[in-house]
């Protein structure tokens, strides 16, 4: 089945009670990018990319617009499965795996639809339809991130992400011990996420003095060759988030040893097909990782929920989400919500979900 039209929307998610702080980001609204594809047959797929602005990683939103502009000529007339769709915006671009990513999520749906059958069904198979999630705070005040981590954990959140970094290290110190007095004991599992944001002067320091709390260090500096120097000196697993940016890298951390889990983004990787790669290389090395976005609505949650769904539950670190931060959905009836610190999997046709695109307004480019 081959492609007819591609129409790219761009649409503001405010956040609620902003901003959203990071080590090296602080934000008030997203623009996302939203990817609707539809096949001769007329059969619609949906897709989206959302960077949480433009210092987060090497993305920004009107990049995502201009990248998927440059391919969409391209891509009438191209076939929709994953593997050829994936060579042919290759063939087209380089790099660029977060706009590619809305291309690719959106062909999922549609095969999905077209198919009958979910997108967990077309990436292997769901395990759950009951999919573990995780609260990331921002980077806050050592009492107010502790209150929010014994909330969470009464909400029954498995697993909390703590930000740090940005800050004198002291008070990232301060905040771990504080929201371990309040988690410690309790099975919540615990990850702390620099962000890129820590010297590793600052990550031995951290590992050092807080040898007793068994949390993992998501991406605790900016560069691979950073956690290359931390790794044989901390007692603390390491996580790469960012810095994974593409197959290859994983490969090598994977294969070398250089880490011992991922932080995952289902549009920084490329999208669902490359996702699928990624998961398998996880499950051949046995490493947990998340399947998480860095920000947008309901398209790209339930492309996250339903990979995640498919994830051998040992090595699930759950499904990050937006939503705790957005007001309403894109789709009113089967829209992507948290309960109890997990997501209900939309078992319908495709991602499950259906926006109504009355909300996106017109089409910034049509092909
Ligand atoms: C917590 N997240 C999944 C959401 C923000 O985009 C940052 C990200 C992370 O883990 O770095
Ligand atoms: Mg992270």
């Amino acid at each position: 089945m081959k492609i007819k039209e591609i129409h790219i929307y761009s649409h503001d998610l405010p956040v609620k009670n902003g901003p959203y702080t990071m080590a090296n980001a602080a934000v008030w609204a997203l623009d996302t990018t939203l990817v609707k594809l539809v096949a001769e047959d007329g059969t619609v797929g949906w897709g989206e990319t959302c960077p949480v602005g433009p210092t987060y990683a090497e993305a920004h939103a009107q990049g995502a617009r201009a990248a998927l502009a440059e391919m969409a000529r391209g891509l009438i007339g191209a076939d929709i499965w994953p593997v050829s769709l994936n060579r042919k915006m290759a063939g087209l671009l380089n790099g660029h795996n977060y706009a590619k990513a809305a291309i690719d999520i959106a062909a999922h749906d549609l095969l999905g639809k077209h198919l009958g059958v979910n997108v967990a069904d077309i990436l292997g198979g769901a395990v759950t339809d009951h999919v573990p999630s995780y609260y990331a705070t921002g980077v806050g005040a050592p009492d107010d991130i502790a209150r929010l981590a014994k909330e969470k954990l009464e909400e029954g959140y498995p697993r909390l992400q703590v930000k740090v970094g940005g800050r004198p290290v002291e008070i990232d110190i301060e905040t771990i011990r504080k929201v371990w007095e309040q988690i410690g004991g309790s099975g919540m599992r615990l990850a702390v996420d620099g962000n890129r944001g820590w010297t590793t002067r600052d990550a031995l320091r951290v590992s050092r003095e807080c040898p007793e709390i068994p949390f993992i260090m998501e991406q605790p500096c900016n560069t691979v060759q950073d956690l290359e120097k931390i790794r044989p000196q901390v007692g603390h697993g390491v996580y790469m988030d960012e810095n994974s940016i593409d197959l290859n890298t994983v490969i090598s951390a994977a294969g070398t040893g250089l880490v011992d889990g991922f932080g995952m983004k289902v549009t920084r990787i490329g999208g669902l097909q490359n996702m699928r790669c990624f998961r398998d290389i996880c499950e051949a090395r046995n490493l947990p990782h998340t399947c998480d976005d860095s920000w947008g609505g309901d398209i790209i949650a339930a492309a996250c929920t339903q990979i995640g769904a498919t994830v051998k539950p040992t090595l699930c670190e759950g499904v990050w989400l937006a939503a705790p931060y957005i007001e309403g959905n894109y789709d009113p009836e089967n829209g992507i919500q948290i309960q109890g610190g997990h997501i209900q999997r939309p078992t319908g046709p495709g991602l499950g979900v259906v926006p109504d695109e009355s909300l996106f307004g017109a089409p910034v480019a049509s092909f």
